[in-house]
């Protein structure tokens, strides 16, 4: 007994040791990546009194009434953000723990469904589509491990096939290269039979694949939330609202044709057009919102989309004062709801953000939009909400940019509150 006692202690020193510098390593690897970072995880899930389970209630979403349901029965209401690049971040092993890291920050923060881009976007090089017929099978790829993450962790996406801001002219400028027309104008993407054939291929491309990590077919996944059309659409060339209307319809039943299971949607912003000239008055303003091509009460009746969308960016729509930026949130939120219900479609508010992080006003912003939309969500006439955006520190928009670990104690604390109300609408885990 004498014997081994000290090489019983010696195993333990060993030991003790051991542990100290897996320890060591474990935290300083932790410092090392900023992505990683556990505490903040635990830290906000503690506070979370009710959370859901999403993959209890797994299966394709469908629209019940004026919200979604699970194919359970059970009420889904959407407590979402933005994350724009996730596609593309996961290129790289780097990108993919970051972007794994967002699904993961957001889950925590009972968020369940994500908007992205799966399309061109900007700056992010290379293309998707680098051509009007062809398509980088990488990135697609990269999307393929991102949809499949996202359905371990229990999260939607909803998926948006082009954007006005960022893919639009360069459509148009192929349809130059294509046509020789110097005549050729970004709204032109809304008219030419070509670029709608590349805009359906875009589509299509995404629609109809299988993913190359669970060998999934995308239009079976109920990892998809929604497919949407295009990021806030306008076409201020031609303000009747026909070219966008016909636009949308004529996408929304190619989509259709490929995919009946999932809901689909336009992306529009809600501006109010021509067809009714009594709610220019909750527009932003009187003269440029009318003008941008869009007409919301036609563009949420167009039969192909299961639901309607909704953005609002008080700080680029031309107010004058902060509390005319409140009072306009309000009112906005509560007229488009008041239209969804009249015609019968759930309406989700997909994006509101405020820039140059300016954090007060932010945080009034979201209290003031989360107030509005619970209340109507609590009354089952309202879909959900979105906000923009959740990044970590290197964002790609970073001055609209909702940062998981910096605001933890602020926005993100908004966000992980309102999401738990919005749990207690569904059913408990
Ligand atoms: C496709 O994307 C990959 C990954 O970013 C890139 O290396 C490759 O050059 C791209 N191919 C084309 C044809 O753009
Ligand atoms: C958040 O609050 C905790 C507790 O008051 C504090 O220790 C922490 O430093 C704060 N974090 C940030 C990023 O402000
Ligand atoms: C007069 C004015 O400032 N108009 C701007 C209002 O906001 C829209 C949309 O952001 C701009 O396009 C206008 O230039």
């Amino acid at each position: 007994m004498a014997a081994i006692a000290p090489r019983v202690g010696r195993t333990i020193l060993v030991l003790l040791v051991g542990f100290l510098f897996v320890g060591m390593a474990a935290s300083m690897q932790r410092e090392q990546d900023p992505y990683d970072d556990g505490r903040i995880i635990r830290r906000v899930s503690k506070a979370q009194r009710r959370p859901y389970n999403p993959r209890k209630h797994w299966g394709i979403v469908k629209r019940n009434g004026l919200i979604f349901q699970t194919p359970d029965g059970k009420d889904f209401l959407v407590s979402g953000w933005n994350t724009r690049d996730l596609m593309y971040n996961c290129l790289t092993p780097a990108g993919r723990a970051r972007a794994v890291n967002i699904l993961k920050q957001a889950r925590s923060m009972g968020l369940t469904v994500v908007r992205m881009m799966t399309c061109n976007d900007g700056s992010r090089f290379p293309y998707v589509q680098p051509s009007g017929t062809t398509f980088n099978e990488t990135i697609l790829v990269a999307l393929d491990y991102l949809v499949d993450q996202a359905s371990k962790l229990g999260v939607r996406i909803l998926a948006v096939f082009g954007n006005n801001w960022e893919s639009k002219a360069q459509y148009g400028d192929w349809l130059k290269q294509a046509t020789q027309k110097s005549s050729i104008i970004p709204d032109d993407m809304f008219r030419e039979p070509l670029a709608k054939q590349w805009f359906k291929l875009m589509a299509e491309k995404v629609v109809m694949r299988r993913n190359t990590v669970n060998r999934r077919l995308y239009r079976e996944d109920p990892t998809i939330f929604a497919w949407e059309v295009f990021n806030e659409p306008r076409c201020v060339s031609d303000t009747s609202g026909n070219t966008l209307v016909n636009w949308l319809a004529e996408m929304g039943e190619y989509i259709k044709s490929l995919d009946k299971q999932h809901m689909l949607t336009s992306g529009v912003e809600g501006f109010y057009g021509q067809s009714d000239r009594t709610r220019w008055v909750f527009n932003p303003a009187v003269d440029w919102p009318a003008n941008q091509g869009n007409d919301f009460l036609r563009e949420t009746a167009i039969s192909h989309f299961d639901f309607t969308t909704v953005h609002i960016y008080p700080q680029l729509w031309n107010f004058t004062t902060f509390d005319n930026q409140m009072i306009f949130t309000a009112s906005w939120i509560k007229a488009h709801v008041d239209d969804c219900v009249r015609l019968n479609k759930p309406m989700l508010l997909e994006e509101f953000g405020w820039g140059k992080y300016e954090r007060e006003q932010r945080d009034r912003f979201f209290t003031v939009a989360f107030r509005e939309s619970l209340a109507a969500m609590k009354q089952k006439r309202l879909g959900g909400t979105m906000f923009w955006a959740l990044e970590d520190s290197e964002g790609f928009f970073s001055g609209w940019g909702v940062y998981y670990s910096r605001d933890i104690n602020t926005t993100v604390k908004i966000i992980s509150d309102y999401s738990n109300e919005v749990n207690k609408l569904m059913p408990a885990p």
